[in-house]
């Protein structure tokens, strides 16, 4: 305890995660650490769902606004879920209980860009945060934090909450400290200015968070791992996504649109993310650098082949296997990992200066090039938005990626309209899927239409989607600009929400 808690005076706000979760009030916001899986805190959300369940047994309301850096874990979403005491969540959720009680109408989701949080935040857009619980790896004599596996919006729930519940989690590695930069220089328009990051690697903070002692009024004590979600080995179609993305690379780098060691990635999360990364790692790139939100297994691998020399992010998402290995070789990755805040990580600003190459899975995308990453069947929210519009929008070439049907062929991810938008034609450069690669930069609609169809669509629905853009060409739509059959362009999905399958019987 000592060791880890270094500042005298917060010792003596030492309690257990049940008097803390008594500190939590009904209709408070609630800002909490926490990353996909990564530096969430591990006690206190349990022991405030105990306390929810007890109220709402003895019929007394206990729902509480939730906001985080990203998806947490069971312990976390999942528990308050259970205890159905979230009554608005942001920005992005991956909880198969919280996904359903928003699908069944239970808890209001705000969807949001990653980095929009921490200044809408600032601005008082959400209202007031009540309370920050943290989960830190340690506090130093003077207070200021050593943060664990996830930076996420931790700077800014401890500079804007009234006050601040601490996790010391003795399970994180002490090693970390050194490892994160904390960039202090935000503001609010019209205060704002250049932020001075040129390169993955630059630092532009500090390794600590600060938090004002007299805020803290808990401190408490675990020893508890991060989610650690397996890693399965990528199949058949994400192998041929991440060979279909190498060859387009290599391609751009001959014809001298890209240098030799590429511009820096950034990849999302999943399973052909993690393919392409593998990918890259048996290709001939070398000297590559990452910036990017989570830093998972397949960029871990890189950085251990040398392929890849620096890494930024605002988390860690790795698999038992990977974090057992990183928190033993910690020394290996010191000065080539960085975990930074969000609104860092994901900085548009940034992106476009650097000139990423914004590599991100989709549900569906439309002939067009509409990108859907959130919604099954235009209403059922799966997980959400998370960065991949951060990184899309502002990229040097956005790529999407996904296999060109799902559910055993009964539907097709390249759609006559998409059923619900999260990146417009205008953010989308190039669709990607087992199949083969569409290249859309420099095309109007009907030549993006005719080369997503022939270049990604699936065989069993080519003729299908050729079909619908020729009648609609020859007279069906009104314009000839992007040619729609209104009554028919979400008739696929209307099939298969009505017969399961998206094909035409017959
Ligand atoms: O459902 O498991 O029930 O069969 O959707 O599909 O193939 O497992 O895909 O895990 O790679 O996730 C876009 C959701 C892809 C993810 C998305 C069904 C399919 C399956 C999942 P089942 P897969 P993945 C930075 C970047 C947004 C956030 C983002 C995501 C399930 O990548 O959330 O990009 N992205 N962040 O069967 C209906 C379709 C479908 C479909 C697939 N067209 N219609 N269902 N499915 N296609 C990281 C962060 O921001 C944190």
């Amino acid at each position: 305890t000592q060791a880890r808690i270094q500042h005298e005076g917060l010792r003596s706000k030492i309690m257990t995660a049940e008097q803390a979760a008594e500190l939590i009030q009904p209709g408070f916001n609630v800002g909490m650490s926490g990353f996909t899986g990564s530096g969430y805190p591990k006690a206190v959300p349990l022991a405030l769902a105990a306390r929810m369940e007890a109220a709402h047994a003895a019929g007394k309301p206990f729902r509480v606004g939730l906001w985080t850096g990203a998806s947490t874990a069971p312990e976390l979403d999942g528990a308050l879920a259970k205890a159905e005491g979230i009554s608005m969540r942001l920005p992005y959720q991956s909880d198969p209980t919280v996904r359903n009680q928003i699908n069944a109408g239970g808890m209001f989701y705000s969807d949001m860009h990653l980095s929009h949080v921490a200044p809408m935040a600032w601005a008082g857009f959400f209202g007031r945060l009540n309370v920050a619980v943290i989960e830190v790896a340690g506090i130093l004599p003077d207070g200021r934090l050593i943060p664990t596996t996830s930076v996420g919006n931790n700077k800014t729930w401890l500079d804007i909450a009234d006050h601040v519940i601490l996790e010391v989690n003795h399970w994180q590695s002490t090693g970390l400290e050194g490892m994160h930069d904390i960039y202090y220089g935000t503001r609010l328009p019209p205060h704002r200015q250049p932020i001075m990051l040129t390169a993955p690697h630059d630092r532009i903070g500090e390794p600590y968070l600060h938090c004002d002692p007299e805020k803290i009024i808990a401190i408490v004590q675990t020893d508890a791992h991060d989610r650690n979600s397996p890693f399965s080995p990528p199949d058949e179609n994400s192998r041929l996504i991440a060979q279909h993305m190498i060859d387009f690379f290599q391609h751009e780098v001959k014809a001298g649109r890209l240098p030799a060691n590429l511009l820096p990635l950034q990849s999302g999360v999943g399973n052909i993310a993690n393919a392409v990364l593998a990918g890259l790692n048996e290709s001939p790139f070398n000297n590559m650098t990452a910036y990017t939100e989570v830093l998972q297994d397949g960029m871990l691998e890189m950085i251990k082949s040398g392929k890849l020399t620096f890494a930024s992010a605002t988390a860690l998402s790795l698999s038992p296997e990977a974090t057992q290995y990183f928190t033993t070789h910690l020394d290996e990755f010191r000065g080539r990992v960085l975990l930074r805040p969000q609104e860092i990580s994901n900085h548009p600003e940034l992106i476009r200066r650097m000139g990423m190459l914004a590599m991100n899975a989709m549900i569906e995308a439309d002939i067009y090039g509409n990108v859907n990453s959130t919604h099954l069947m235009g209403s059922t929210v799966m997980n959400g938005i998370g960065g991949s519009g951060d990184f899309a929008r502002n990229a040097y070439i956005s790529f999407f990626m996904s296999p060109s049907t799902a559910k055993g062929g009964a539907i097709s991810c390249i759609v006559p309209m998409v059923s619900h938008t999260d990146h417009t034609e205008h953010d989308v450069q190039v669709i990607v899927t087992e199949q083969g690669l569409a290249d859309l930069r420099g095309l109007a609609p009907v030549p993006r239409a005719r080369r997503v169809i022939e270049k990604c669509a699936h065989p069993d629905y080519r003729d299908a989607l050729t079909d619908y853009l020729d009648r609609a060409l020859a007279g069906g739509a009104p314009g000839k600009h992007t040619p729609h059959l209104l009554q028919e362009s979400l008739s696929w999905h209307q099939r298969f929400v009505q017969t399961g399958d998206m094909r035409k019987k017959g």
